[in-house]
């Protein structure tokens, strides 16, 4: 497997369970990533979700996995098809369960891995991750393309801080912070040639059940 090709080395972001790899994927190895997740996004189009009030997300998404998170007018939740093409999703690129298995420790692989694509002003505000079963297992975040900037902050009180997240870069996020609040506030467009026709790809590997 050819990741990682850097030290593992871990950013300090201020709270407990929030860890931080900048740049941890090379080049290549975002490239080998990338092309893992088109020939996947070929078979389950990115698609536009709603709020279950009806609003729809300025963020695209997709997912990979035995389960895919889902927002409609029915709410939040993890399915097995794809909302437009009814079909199962498409199987997690191995290179992210080394990853997972690697970074996380966790005893069992991801059951779910969200992919969200930004383009230009999309956005996502501030909110906690809580619609997976099991609250004491990590996520692991992956970015793609161009920089996000990324606000986080305790599960209740106290103010939110922002960091950049840049193509390569890899977060975990367990205990206190598992329950942490954050969102991304904007792209800095252009900051990368990475995913065709601009823009950013996150992928988070969850367990859902
Ligand atoms: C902190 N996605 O899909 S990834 C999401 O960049 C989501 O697309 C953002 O928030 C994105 O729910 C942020 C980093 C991340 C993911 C999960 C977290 C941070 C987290 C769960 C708890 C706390
Ligand atoms: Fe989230």
């Amino acid at each position: 497997m050819a990741y990682p090709t850097k030290p593992w080395t871990e950013t300090d972001t201020g709270l407990d369970g929030f860890r931080l790899w900048p740049g941890l994927l090379d080049t290549d190895t975002q490239k080998a990533l990338l092309h893992d997740v088109q020939t996947r996004v070929a078979r389950a189009p990115f698609y536009q979700p709603a709020t279950p009030g009806g609003r729809p997300f300025s963020v695209r998404m997709t997912n990979f996995g035995p389960l895919g998170w889902v927002s409609d007018k029915q709410g939040y939740r993890y399915q097995r098809n794809h909302p437009v093409m009814h079909q199962p999703w498409p199987d997690i690129p191995p290179l992210l369960l080394d990853l997972w298995r690697d970074l996380t420790g966790w005893p069992e692989p991801p059951d779910a891995c969200l992919v969200n694509l930004y383009r230009d002003t999309a956005r996502m505000g501030l909110h906690q991750d809580k619609d997976e079963a099991d609250m004491g297992a990590p996520v692991l975040s992956i970015s793609l393309g161009d920089t996000a900037v990324f606000r986080f902050g305790p599960a209740e009180g106290g103010g939110t801080r922002s960091v950049k997240l840049a193509s390569g870069d890899v977060c975990a996020l367990t205990g206190p912070a598992r329950l942490a609040r954050h969102g991304i506030d904007r792209l800095l467009v252009g900051s990368s040639t990475l995913v065709p026709q601009g823009g950013r790809i996150n992928l988070t590997l969850r367990k859902a059940l």
